[in-house]
């Protein structure tokens, strides 16, 4: 049996994989783990069935055996610690990816999603024009610093990591925005990642989704 990964039916991304089932579809295509998909709709995200899997509501949601997980960083961390590809066997080394997945999840993607949600839920106040500079000040200074790290390596820790794989979905929520053209490092890092066959084959796979619910050809 595949493992099983709950997304939306009908994704706000628009096919962009931007939402957070994206990350899990890497980590999968990653590790050639091949994996079935529940469509929820945003009712179904209500519904008992659905809590019980995930007791917030949201996707993704992941079910492998006996196992039923939520949290995509949980998820991937999950998937990482199963199949060979995403974590360092070296003790060492894999503290210092653990350490990036964190960093991703805890400490660069808030001011990210901050910046976000308040252009959708605020954009239309009159006071967003005055919060908006203070909100890409904390992108921008979490960006300078990620680049400072990053400097001329190709990945965080030299070879790609279940870390690399979360900072790279946290950052590719800037999309649409300048702040990661600022830091061309950054960007370079991102389109890397992107190159990579098991990103390709994840993005295509949750457009496919999106393209089929509005009944476009693929
Ligand atoms: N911490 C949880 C995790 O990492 O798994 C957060 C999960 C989460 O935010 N899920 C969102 C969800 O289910 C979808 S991914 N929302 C429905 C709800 O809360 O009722 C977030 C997301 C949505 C849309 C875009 N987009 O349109 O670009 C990007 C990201």
């Amino acid at each position: 049996m595949n493992p099983i990964l709950s997304v939306f039916e009908t994704s706000p991304d628009r096919g962009r994989g931007l939402a957070r089932d994206m990350r899990v579809r890497w980590a999968l295509e990653e590790v050639r783990q091949p994996y079935d998909v529940r469509l929820v709709s945003f009712s179904a995200l209500e519904e008992p069935a659905h809590r019980a899997r995930n007791p917030f509501g949201q996707i993704p949601t992941y079910e492998d055996g006996e196992l039923s997980l939520f949290e995509s960083g949980a998820i991937v961390l999950h998937i990482a610690e199963q199949h060979s590809g995403l974590l360092p066997v070296d003790v060492t080394a894999r503290g210092r990816a653990l350490a990036w997945i964190f960093a991703a999840i805890d400490t660069v993607e808030p001011p990210i999603f901050d910046l976000d949600i308040a252009g959708i839920v605020e954009g239309g106040k009159p006071w967003h024009a005055e919060r908006k500079p203070m909100l890409e000040d904390r992108v921008r200074t979490r960006l300078r610093e990620l680049a400072a790290w990053l400097g001329e390596r190709d990945w965080l820790e030299g070879e790609f990591t279940a870390g690399d794989l979360m900072m790279v979905t946290v950052l590719r929520r800037l999309q649409g925005s300048d702040l990661l053209g600022e830091q061309p490092g950054l960007a370079a890092y991102v389109a890397r990642a992107e190159a990579r066959p098991a990103f390709s084959r994840a993005f295509a796979s949750q457009k496919a989704v999106y393209d089929n619910a509005e009944g476009r050809s693929a």
